[in-house]
């Protein structure tokens, strides 16, 4: 299929931070359609393009000749069931594969409530820096598993980044963002100064390093 991937792309999202990592891991040659972010939730209008290719709202989401898909989980298994001569997100391992998928629930189980929290708090009125102590607590406690896993394998199922990683690391990023990354971005600004990986986390920190070179 000669069609060039169309991403439906909300910057800052880290289920949008996947598939860019993903498309850039395989090398596959995708054209960005920014989606901005104005207002939570967004207006209809401001979803229209994504409404129109997919039928949803919702980001992540791509455009693929004549085929339109939304959804982190999906689109990963789509790349890496139709670009097969490009590097590896899933295995043909059944062993493996039950890792990543292990991995994968984890990562949106888990995971998500520290960013929760910290967004709560970035549309809400009043800050509660209790509550931003609590997200980086929560944070650094469901973080001890990976930092465990990555003191015996370089990466989280296995010896090769898989899509354990990619649907990880983008959330647990946004507990060690790079001032540089944040800049310019109100909600990535208040994440750099409040949400706080901790310590204890070193190991986490260099694979986030090594992921997260595919997020540009
Ligand atoms: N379950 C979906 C998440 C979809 C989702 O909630 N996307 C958010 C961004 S993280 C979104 O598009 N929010 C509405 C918006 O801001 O437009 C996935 O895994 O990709």
């Amino acid at each position: 299929m000669s069609d060039k991937i169309k991403f439906f792309d909300l910057r800052f999202s880290p289920n949008n931070i996947k598939v860019r990592i993903a498309l850039n891991y395989k090398g596959i040659e995708f054209e960005t359609i920014p989606v901005e972010f104005n207002e939570y939730p967004p207006a209809a209008a401001e979803r229209t393009a994504v409404v129109e290719a997919t039928g949803q709202p919702l980001t992540p989401a791509i455009l693929h000749g004549q085929t339109a898909l939304f959804g982190a989980a999906a689109i990963l298994r789509y790349l890496d069931a139709n670009f097969r001569k490009t590097p590896h997100l899933f295995s043909a391992d059944f062993a493996t594969m039950k890792q990543i998928e292990e991995w994968e629930s984890f990562a949106v189980t888990e995971l998500p409530e520290p960013i929760g929290i910290c967004f709560q708090q970035v549309m809400g009125k009043e800050i509660d820096s209790s509550e931003l102590r609590r997200a980086s607590g929560i944070l650094n406690e469901v973080t001890g598993r990976v930092e465990k896993q990555l003191a015996t394998t370089p990466w989280l199922a296995g010896n090769q980044m898989t899509a354990a990683d990619v649907t990880a690391a983008p959330f647990v990023s946004l507990g060690m963002l790079p001032a540089e990354a944040a800049q310019g971005n109100s909600i990535g600004e208040f994440f750099q100064k409040n949400l706080h990986l901790g310590d204890g986390r070193e190991k986490t920190r260099a694979w986030i390093e090594k992921v997260m070179v595919f997020n540009r």
